[in-house]
């Protein structure tokens, strides 16, 4: 997929973008996601399901304020995926938009860098990659997103601080 950075280019990406929804890959078999309680300096790990565009931890829950460690494993066969953590609900989309144009930073976009406050590189096919993260102070629901072009729609789940 081109992520040049002409307006053509970029609305030709938008339009494409509902469709991911309708890879068979890319539905959330509820069954078999969970959630996770990480407790403050421990660590969990997150993986992806399969070959889905779905997380198979799809919350996690931790006290805020705590420092947690993600290990993130890419069970994929043959697609690259990430973990980026965003403020709130509103940040998803600009984030996941303008990730499509920042293949230059593994797709994390540093003009929108103050709408993340944790990420991990992108980990390819069988790889595992971490992150710590400071779990925000305020409680609440926190998204993360993978923002491998496309992703962001589906690939989703929630960071609780308690
Ligand atoms: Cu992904």
């Amino acid at each position: 997929m081109s992520v040049a950075g002409t307006a053509t280019d970029r609305r030709r990406l938008l339009q494409l973008l509902p469709l991911v929804a309708l890879w068979p890959g890319g539905r959330v078999r509820a069954q078999e996601s969970r959630s996770e309680r990480a407790a403050p300096g421990s660590t969990i790990t997150v993986g992806t399901l399969g070959d889905e565009l779905a997380y198979d931890v799809v919350e996690i829950r931790a006290r805020a304020g705590s420092e947690i460690t993600i290990d993130f494993v890419n069970h994929s066969g043959g697609m690259p995926h990430n973990i980026v953590f965003v403020n709130s609900d509103s940040d998803i989309n600009p984030v996941g938009i303008a990730a499509l144009e920042a293949s230059k930073t593994d797709y994390v976009p540093q003009d929108e860098i103050g709408r993340i406050f944790g990420y991990t590189s992108m980990a390819g096919p069988g790889e595992t990659v971490s992150v710590t993260i400071g779990v925000p102070g305020k409680s609440g629901s926190y998204p993360y997103i993978c923002t491998y072009p496309g992703h962001f729609t589906v690939m989703q789940g929630r960071l609780i601080a308690l």
